[in-house]
């Protein structure tokens, strides 16, 4: 897995620099998946995880790549694909 953070950084009023994570995304490896219907399995059980803003799913490379607006834990990701039925693998 692999994680991309799109960060803002500002200066506040009293002149310190501080950065906001504005969108968090990662690319997870995921074991299992033929054809539309997992994708779909896939999509709807991972978008429906809190703060999830979009899911991608490329059957190819078997990779998932989802954006949220906060760093995800690992775990969480790992249920919905186990819900969904399948495997995350990293
Ligand atoms: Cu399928």
């Amino acid at each position: 897995m692999s994680t991309f953070y799109e960060r803002l950084a500002l200066v506040n009023p009293r002149g310190v620099c501080v950065t906001l994570v504005l969108m968090t995304t990662t690319t997870y490896q995921v074991k299992g998946m033929t054809c539309g219907h997992c994708v779909s399995a896939v999509t709807s059980e991972v978008s429906a995880i809190a703060g999830v803003s979009d899911v991608q799913v490329d059957l190819e490379t078997g990779t998932v790549t989802v954006t949220a607006d906060q760093p995800l834990s690992e775990d969480t990701v790992r249920e919905a694909v186990d819900e969904a039925g399948y495997e995350l693998v990293s």
